[in-house]
């Protein structure tokens, strides 16, 4: 019997164990406010001297009503525009976008390098790989949400202003 103990304490701090990393990782789990999902999240790591920095999530609009996303605001930067990337004759350009992403129903929107983004200026300090930028999305709809975007590597198909 005591050795029966014995194991079901170990099988409790195992299970227990588990817990805690799903707790963990959850963090980068999808993220859910009303019939909105945010997937994909990421942003990368910036280069000594990089002003600004590229935020890239997904989002599904899995409800029967057009929702937009009409603010974003992070702690890790003075202020977070909403960006679209277009090509303009042979030129890639950026245009900021003034009213926001429209997210219309039952559709997904997605936020990656090279199209729509979030970009964040007057970041105070250069993001580091590894690290996790938290990030609050207001919709006008279905309200805000805190999500974190995990930093991964600077690189090829990253951000790139001039
Ligand atoms: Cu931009």
């Amino acid at each position: 019997m005591k050795t029966f103990t014995k194991l079901a304490f170990l099988g409790i701090f195992a299970a227990t164990g588990i817990v805690i990393a799903g707790a963990t990782a959850a963090q980068d789990a999808p993220a859910k406010v009303a019939d909105l999902e945010i997937t994909s999240a990421f942003t990368k790591a910036m280069l000594p001297g990089q002003p600004v920095g590229g935020g890239y999530l997904t989002i599904k609009n899995t409800g029967k009503a057009d929702d937009m996303l009409v603010s974003v605001s992070s702690p890790a930067s003075g202020t977070v525009e909403m960006h679209e990337m277009a090509m303009q004759g042979q030129v890639m350009k950026m245009r900021k976008l003034d009213t926001g992403i429209a997210i219309p129903a039952g559709k997904t929107v997605e936020l990656t390098p090279g199209g729509l983004h979030l970009m964040f200026i007057k970041v105070k300090e250069p993001f580091k790989q590894g690290s996790k930028v938290p990030v609050t999305l207001t919709f006008e709809k279905a309200g805000k949400v805190d999500i974190t975007l995990p930093v991964e590597a600077a690189g090829p198909g990253g951000h790139e202003h001039k």
